[in-house]
Formats: structure tokens, C-alpha cells, sequence
């Protein structure tokens, strides 16, 4: 049976934070930095450490703003990371709630009802918790049947939840299937290193995949081809994990946040993901001249022209390849589908695109659809 894309849905944290914002709070902390260090810095056994700018960030990113689950706490320069209330465990916890708002309004769009959902994804860079379920928590709160698991391949997570929906939906699993990619990333994000600072933000995305006969004709999108690859490289990388308290000294914080080698990532994942949408279009019979728009994952605004030109072959438009960063900064695993939810209009029946994301890992996916 195939599988259709049926809806989807947002969820935006209610605070945001400018480059302005975070520029005058790491630039803060550099300036106390290099005070408190004078001496070394004089001495040449300190470096001193070099202020961020906007105008760089804007530039080299394309990021102009990002949506957060703490504001205060990111831009308290002696704390420098979001405050969030310890939940109970009676409680929704964060990833749950964002997840079950994007997920409520999918289902609102499709009128659709929680009991006509046989499964649920949570497809996620990082986990709140190890146990029970993230996706689990949600069916529960939603009062769904069936079954729900997590899965995580970092900036792959909505790809490759988006294909394991469609195989589920192929092998007679299930009939229809709620992916939610709810990415909070700005608790692993270390708000003093100059380099990465400015790339995330918090998001929830869902997804109401369906197969043909349930979404009834006429509705939604088709999936036509899929396509997940993997190849291991240490560039983009967190050690944050369940075997830190065992180590001991137990790693600073700072070690387990995330870290990249961007330039080199810039490098080797574009022409990968370029070379992969051509290949997999050539399986599918089709050409550039049949993707009537690119939902590419939203990493880095550079990386995004680079893709899409080498996959038109020539200049594209906006329309053609649209650009969510600048609103949510890098929102991992959600990118691609974010930028899907956000621009899907104006696109004729018959007429076809590609969602497609790449990051850690390295892992890239392609899901490419048909407006039905
Ligand atoms: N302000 C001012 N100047 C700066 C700053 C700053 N904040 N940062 C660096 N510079 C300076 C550098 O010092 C350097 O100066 P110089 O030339 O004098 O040495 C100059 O700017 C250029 O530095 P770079 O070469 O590093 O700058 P780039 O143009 O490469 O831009 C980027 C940096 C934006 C990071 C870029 O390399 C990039 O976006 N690369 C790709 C990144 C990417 O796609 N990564 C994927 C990560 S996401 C993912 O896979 C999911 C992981 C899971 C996420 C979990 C949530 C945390």
C-alpha cells in the first residue's frame, strides 16, 4: 500500500532571540573573560578569547532569529543556558508537550480523530530521557492505540521517520501514523563557544502519514520514492550520554554539548546530498526539470545554494528551494519538514518536490512526493 503524506503541523516556542540579543550576551561573557584573564593574556599563557558579531552570523548562516524554551536563561551571561522548571513525573514532560501541540494541530487539519491513528513516531536528535518512550508519553496523552517507538539519526530523524511510516504503511503495520520531531536543542548547545553558539533552536514539527485508501483522493501528497544513506564521520558530534557518570573525572558539561567541524561538514555533506537527490530522481525516472521544489534540511543558508544549484543545474528561486532558518536557526532533525509545513502552497496536482535532510552522522534522506 502506498503512503501519503496527509498534513502536518507546528509548534513554536512563545520566546525568541535575536543575533542582536545573543551577540551583546556572549560578547558580554568575552569581555569579562578577558578581564578576569588579563594577566595571562599578558603573559601569553591564555588566549584571549574574540568577540561574536551578527553580521558574521547573518552571513556565514543565513540565521537571523531563533525560537527558545528559555530566553532569560540563555542571555544570563553568568548562566548562559536555558532555566527549565524539573518537571514531576505525573507531568507531560517538555518534549511530550511541544510534541502533542504540533501533533493536535495535524490532526486538526486532516479531521482526523486520535483513535483513527494506529501508530506514533518520535523522531528526534536527542532524547529528554532514556525510558519510558517520548512517543509512548504522547500516544498516552493523545489516547491513541496501537504501538509508538523513538528513533534518532540526529538531522535525519524526520527523514528517516517520514520512511519508517511509509514501511510500516507498506507492510500492513499500520494505516495511518503520527511522526512528531520535536527538537529542543538549545539545552545542548554551549552558549560560549564563539563558533557554534548561534546555530539552533527549539522546535516541534508532526506529520500525519497515511496510506492511499484511508487519506481518500485528491488529499494530501503522494510518496513516490525514498531513499536513507549513512556514512560514520566524528565532524559533527555530542558525547553526552548514559556512560558519563561512570567516567571518571565525569566530563564538564562543555565536553558533552554539541561540536562540528562546520567548514569541513560544508564540504563533504553537500555535493554527498547534491549527488544523492540527482541519483535518486534518475531510479525515479524523473529529472531537476520535474522537482518543482526542493524542502531541503535547514542547516545553513550557504549549504542550501550550494545543494540546490548543483541539483537545477542553474539559479533557482526562492520559491524553489524555501529558507526557514532565518527564522528558526538550525532546528536539526525538523528542517526539512518544517520548511515542507511551511511552504507546500501553490503547487499543482501531479507536480513533484523533495524533502530531503542531511547532518550528523553523516546521514542524509529523501522522500520525494507528489501533490495528489
Ligand atoms: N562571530 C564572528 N566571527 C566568527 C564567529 C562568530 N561567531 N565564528 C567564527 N568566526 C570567524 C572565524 O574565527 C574565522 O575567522 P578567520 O578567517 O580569521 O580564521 C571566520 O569567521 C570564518 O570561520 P569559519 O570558516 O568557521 O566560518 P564558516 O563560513 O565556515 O561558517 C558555519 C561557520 C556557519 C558553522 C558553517 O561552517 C556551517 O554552517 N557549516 C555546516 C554546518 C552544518 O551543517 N552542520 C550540521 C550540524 S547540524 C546536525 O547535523 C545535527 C546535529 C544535532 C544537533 C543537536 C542540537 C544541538
Amino acid at each position: 500500500m502506498n503512503a501519503v503524506i496527509r498534513s502536518t503541523g507546528l509548534w513554536t516556542p512563545d520566546e525568541t532571540i535575536s543575533n542582536d540579543e545573543l551577540v551583546d550576551c556572549y560578547n558580554t561573557y568575552v569581555a569579562r573573560f578577558n578581564e578576569a584573564h588579563a594577566g595571562e593574556i599578558e603573559n601569553g599563557t591564555t588566549e584571549p578569547k574574540n568577540p561574536s558579531s551578527s553580521a558574521f552570523i547573518e552571513k556565514a548562516s543565513g540565521i537571523k532569529s531563533r525560537y527558545t524554551v528559555n530566553k532569560s536563561g540563555c542571555l544570563d551571561v553568568d548562566r548562559m543556558r536555558p532555566l527549565l522548571p524539573r518537571r514531576s513525573d505525573d507531568e507531560l514532560c517538555l518534549m511530550a508537550e511541544a510534541g502533542v501541540a504540533a501533533a493536535r494541530e495535524a490532526l486538526a487539519v486532516a479531521d482526523r480523530d486520535p483513535s483513527e491513528i494506529d501508530a506514533v513516531i518520535c523522531a528526534a536528535t536527542t532524547m529528554e530521557r532514556t525510558y519510558p518512550c517520548i512517543a509512548i508519553e504522547i500516544q498516552n496523552e493523545l489516547g491513541i492505540d496501537g504501538f509508538a517507538y523513538d528513533m534518532s539519526v540526529a538531522c535525519s530523524s524526520g527523514t528517516f521517520g517520514i520512511i519508517s511510516a511509509v514501511n510500516m504503511i507498506a507492510t500492513g503495520q499500520a494505516k495511518s501514523v503520527l511522526l512528531v520531531t520535536p527538537e529542543i536543542t538549545t539545552p545542548q548547545l554551549n552558549f560560549r563557544d564563539r563558533d557554534s553558539h548561534f546555530i539552533f533552536g527549539d522546535v516541534a514539527v508532526a506529520m500525519l502519514i497515511e496510506a492511499e485508501d484511508v487519506a481518500g483522493d485528491g488529499n494530501g501528497w503522494s510518496i513516490i520514492g525514498t531513499r536513507m544513506m549513512t556514512k560514520f564521520s566524528n565532524t559533527i558530534r555530542s558525547n553526552l550520554g548514559y556512560l558519563n557518570a561512570s567516567h571518571d573525572p565525569e566530563p564538564a558539561f562543555e565536553e558533552r554539548y554539541f561540536s562540528q567541524e562546520g567548514r569541513r561538514v560544508f564540504k563533504e555533506v553537500c555535493p554527498m546530498v547534491a549527488a544523492l537527490i540527482l541519483e535518486e530522481l534518475g531510479k525515479l525516472d524523473l529529472g531537476p526539470e520535474n522537482m518543482k521544489r526542493l524542502w531541503l534540511h535547514q542547516a545553513n543558508i550557504n549549504m542550501n545554494m550550494m545543494v540546490a544549484r548543483k541539483v537545477y543545474g542553474r539559479d533557482f528561486t526562492e520559491e524553489e528551494a524555501p529558507v526557514v532558518l532565518d527564522e528558526f536557526a538550525n532546528i536539526a532533525g525538523a528542517g526539512s519538514l518544517v520548511a515542507f509545513h511551511r511552504h507546500h502552497e501553490g503547487i499543482a496536482a501531479g507536480e513533484k518536490g523533495v524533502i530531503c535532510s542531511f547532518g550528523a552522522g553523516y546521514s542524509a534522506g529523501t522522500v520525494f512526493v507528489e501533490k495528489r
